[in-house]
């Protein structure tokens, strides 16, 4: 089974072949209210759900989890093949996962590291929220606004036909934009320093989304996309 990766020109694969029929779903905890109210559940007007919450995640408790997310990550940098050619790209990157997997990438094959204290703690916050539970988690650091990633959509057929991305940010902000693939439609949103963001439904069917480069941001951003697989 070959799970696309979003960046297009490299690949990672999962093990695991079947679909899972009904992916894992989680009960809110009654203590737990949700971030997100009726009023503004979806960014997107139509063909997908887009929530938004700003704080998952206090300033100090933010603060703490960058430090210790880009001290103890195992980083290592983002690699496309261009015609052919290995090309290493500056910005960061790291997986983890229940341990079910390997992914290969750019001609490699890794399999998912463990998940530390931080990204249990950050992955069990975001589960109670979202109401699901995932199995993986992709972070990306990009050390300033020179680093970004071009249009994509998660769409990748081992994360079923209606994949569950939960995205939490921590550092500088970032402007991140979806795009509909019909009517080219723009729908941007800043990423907040603790925030949650969730993608839901048809949304990687119809749109695409990309975290453009700017020149004003000069300092780094932690992302950690939660997914999960099927099998
Ligand atoms: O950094 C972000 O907010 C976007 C990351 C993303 O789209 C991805 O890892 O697929
Ligand atoms: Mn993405």
């Amino acid at each position: 089974m070959v799970w696309q990766c979003h960046r297009d020109l490299a690949s990672l694969s999962c093990r695991e072949t079947a679909f899972l029929e009904s992916p894992p779903q989680l009960v809110l905890s009654q203590d737990q209210s949700s971030l997100f109210t009726e009023r503004d559940r979806s960014l997107l007007q139509r063909d997908g759900l887009v929530e938004y919450a700003p704080s998952l995640f206090d300033r100090i408790e933010s603060g703490d989890l960058f430090k210790e997310l880009l001290a103890t990550t195992p980083w290592q940098h983002d690699e496309v093949m261009l015609f052919g050619q290995k090309r290493v790209l500056s910005r960061k990157v790291a997986w983890h996962g229940d341990g079910d997997f390997s992914y290969s990438y750019s001609g490699t094959s890794k399999a998912a590291a463990p998940w530390s204290q931080a990204l249990l703690l950050i992955k069990e916050r975001v589960e109670q929220q979202c109401g699901y539970q995932f199995n993986s988690c992709l972070l990306n650091l990009y050390h300033d606004g020179s680093e970004g990633m071009g249009w994509h959509s998660d769409d990748e057929k081992t994360l079923g036909r209606k994949p569950v991305i939960a995205s939490v940010s921590f550092g500088a902000e970032r402007v991140f934009k979806l795009k509909h693939r019909e009517s080219k439609e723009i729908v941007s949103v800043v990423l907040e320093n603790g925030s949650l963001l969730v993608m839901r439904g048809e949304t990687q069917h119809h749109w695409v989304h990309t975290m453009p480069k700017t020149k004003k941001i000069t300092t780094p951003r932690i992302n950690l996309t939660f997914r999960t697989f099927l099998g």
